[in-house]
């Protein structure tokens, strides 16, 4: 039987705002790795800086919080060195698609097998309300001393430009659904983006919870036979411009759901596994760093060959 939800909860003390989206995103990841039963070893979230990035303390794994929008390069790298790792990525907007956009598009070339997670309250939050990267032009929320004079990144579009393979949308307060899409980003074998739309009760007094709800609807409750997985260059050819439509549907009214699934490319772990044929079984985190107490690397030595000898002029 898979374990609880409750077990992958941690000691450590939620520090958000009453009413805060964060808390519905937290409780849908915690019931999807339960429902996966993925064991808490075997997971790990990297997050970023911001109120979003804490959620690393409150989900049981081998986690990591990092530097301000480097998720993505770290877990990146982490996925590399254990494949058999569930790695998740996840960051506010600011985050992700501000001082992290390199990464986040980036990784969408690789279609590394790791799923990440945006918690999009259109808010720098921790820092006090600043406007966020997917803040729309001309809306003005209570901190901005005028409107904002930005236009506003898509990004599921951009994750789309950038490669990736799975993109879901979901509603932070909508705790059931949003499970289902990341359970199944979590089980898509490549690059998965699942952008959550967060209220911030604090700052973002314009996308609010009525807001948002005036304007969501779910693909498969309003169009049935709505199928966004493509596992050949004819189905692409054939379905995209109907999913293009959705990637691109901002406004008065936003799709939540599945918007695509590209079955058919090879994830970067496969790529690499052509080169290093041993790479599944004996990936770099499986490698002995030190045999009887000594180091088979030493740093010295290597830093003096790579770095100190090269620089000589
Ligand atoms: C290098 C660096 N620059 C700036 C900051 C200040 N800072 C901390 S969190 C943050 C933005 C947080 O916004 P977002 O990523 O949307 O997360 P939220 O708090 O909304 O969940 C900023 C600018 C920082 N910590 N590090
Ligand atoms: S500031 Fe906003 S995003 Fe941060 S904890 Fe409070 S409600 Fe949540
Ligand atoms: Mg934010």
């Amino acid at each position: 039987m898979a374990r609880s939800w409750m077990e992958y909860r941690t000691p450590a003390w939620v520090q958000w705002c009453p009413g805060c989206g964060n808390f519905g995103i937290l409780a849908a990841i915690q019931r999807a790795i339960s429902e996966l039963d993925i064991e808490p070893k075997k997971l790990t979230v990297v997050s970023g800086i911001g109120c979003s990035g804490r959620s690393c303390y409150y989900i049981k794994g081998s986690n990591m919080h990092v530097l301000h929008g480097r998720a993505i390069p770290v877990a990146t790298g982490i996925k590399l060195a254990n494949p058999s790792q569930t790695v998740i990525a996840l960051g506010g907007d600011g985050d992700m698609l501000g001082i992290g956009v390199e990464h986040f598009v980036s990784v969408g070339r690789r279609n590394i097998d790791i799923t990440v997670i945006v918690h999009d309250n259109a808010v720098y939050g921790l820092t006090k309300g600043q406007a966020g990267p997917t803040l729309p032009a001309w809306i003005q929320t209570k901190a901005l001393p005028g409107p904002n004079l930005h236009d506003n990144i898509n990004p599921v579009l951009l994750a789309f430009a950038s490669g990736y393979t799975f993109i879901a949308r979901g509603y932070a307060y909508h705790v059931e659904q949003t499970k289902e899409l990341i359970k199944q980003a979590i089980e898509h074998k490549g690059t998965s983006l699942v952008q959550i739309l967060q209220p911030c009760p604090t700052y973002n007094n314009i996308m609010t919870k009525q807001w948002y709800e005036e304007r969501i609807y779910y693909l498969n409750e309003e169009e049935p036979d709505w199928d966004p997985v493509v596992s050949t260059h004819d189905e692409y050819i054939a379905k995209m411009p109907r999913i293009l439509m959705k990637l691109v549907e901002w406004g008065d009214k936003i799709p939540l759901g599945v918007l695509y699934r590209n079955i058919a490319k090879d994830t970067f772990e496969e790529r690499l596994s052509k080169i290093i044929l041993n790479y599944y079984e004996y990936p770099p985190g499986r490698r002995p760093i030190e045999v009887e107490g000594k180091p088979l690397i030493d740093p010295w030595t290597v830093f003096k060959e790579k770095v100190v000898e090269t620089q000589k002029i």
